[in-house]
């Protein structure tokens, strides 16, 4: 092995040993590609880093395939992705059908829902992709459900309020983490090497005898460390302010462009990354634009009414901008 390797290179390629899926050691081949400086002494190295990388892509193609015939694979669409998770019979399907326009089946008994059953939610002027799933309890599934877990911009974790919910959300992190999925929040250590995602918390059934006493101890509990929703998937109580924690879990913005002289279309969003300057804004809109970008004008909650903002302003949900190039 050539000496002069960056420490960044020893630390992927530490990661690529410990990665335990396909989708890990790709994501540390190309950082060590990336990293590796390019020069005769590598040459070796760098081509067979791009064989290992070509094959593991092939056979991630494949297993995508093969989770697409299985039900296990749904195309990202609208706004974001998000998953609904947890035990048997907490009402996931339930809450899907009662807030999107989607048909999935809801039983009494265990272990109803087979596959992966999409809706879409619509959030003000946003759709949101909601993903019903089969209980975690299935263990048959678990790498197709983790691999289809890995791909979705939130997981929301679904407990009912007519048993332990306490009880029932640790294990479902549990499960998350022997899936090797584990979550932002505060206070919480990461295991080095696992799937980071952002979580929020749904807490159905509220309409059951004694749920306001869980709901509480749960809220006691987590308030603060996971966003927390308490709901009735059957009664739809809740489920206005459930689209709102949805939304603002995903931490994401949406922002209007305009064309300079004419007026602004409110009905389509762009949606961005909160934290977002007005120079990733342009490139969103065109990959040129964040080098021909001059100026932007921008209203909204950030600036003044129609004040010219700066390359690197930070947008804020509902700003409308206007690029002048
Ligand atoms: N009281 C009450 N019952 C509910 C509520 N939501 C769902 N249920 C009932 O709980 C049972 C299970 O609901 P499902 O939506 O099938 O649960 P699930 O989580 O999809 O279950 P699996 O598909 O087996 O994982 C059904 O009898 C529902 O009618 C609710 O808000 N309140
Ligand atoms: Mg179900």
């Amino acid at each position: 092995m050539p000496a002069n390797l960056p420490p960044q290179y020893v630390e992927a390629e530490k990661r690529y040993r410990m990665a335990r899926d396909t989708e890990e050691k790709l994501d540390a081949l190309q950082q060590m590609l990336a990293i590796m400086p390019h020069h005769k002494g590598t040459d070796k190295l760098h081509a067979d880093l791009r064989k290992r990388i070509a094959k593991l892509s092939q056979e991630a193609e494949k297993r995508n395939a093969t989770a697409r015939r299985a039900g296990f694979y749904i195309e990202k669409e609208g706004a974001a992705q998000v998953m609904l998770v947890g035990h048997t019979n907490v009402g996931k399907s339930k809450l899907l059908i009662s807030i999107t326009e989607a048909v999935s089946a809801v039983a009494q008994y265990p272990f109803t829902t087979k596959t992966l059953i999409p809706g879409m939610m619509k959030f003000d002027n946003v759709q949101i992709q909601l993903i019903d799933t089969p209980p975690i309890e299935h263990k048959n599934i678990r790498t197709l459900l983790g691999n289809s877990l890995r791909r979705a911009d939130l997981i929301a974790i679904i407990v009912e309020l007519g048993s332990d919910p306490i009880l029932q959300l640790e294990s479902t992190l549990k499960v998350m983490k022997e899936t090797r999925i584990e979550f932002i929040s505060s206070g919480q250590e990461i295991t080095p090497g696992s799937f980071t995602s952002k979580a929020l918390i749904i807490a159905n059934k509220d309409d059951v005898n004694n749920a306001m006493i869980e709901w509480k101890k749960l809220k006691n509990r987590y308030d603060g460390i996971f966003p927390i929703a308490s709901i009735s998937a059957k009664e739809g109580h809740g489920l206005e302010e459930l689209k709102n924690t949805i939304f603002y879990a995903l931490d994401i913005i949406r922002v209007y462009t305009k064309i300079p002289g004419s007026k602004v279309d409110l009905s389509d969003p762009m949606i961005m990354k909160r934290g977002d300057t007005v120079e990733d804004a342009a490139e969103s809109v065109h990959k040129d634009f964040r080098q021909k970008l001059k100026y932007a004008v921008v209203w909204g909650s950030g600036v003044f009414e129609g004040q010219r903002a700066s390359k690197r302003h930070v947008l804020r949900d509902g700003d409308i901008i206007e690029f002048h190039i």
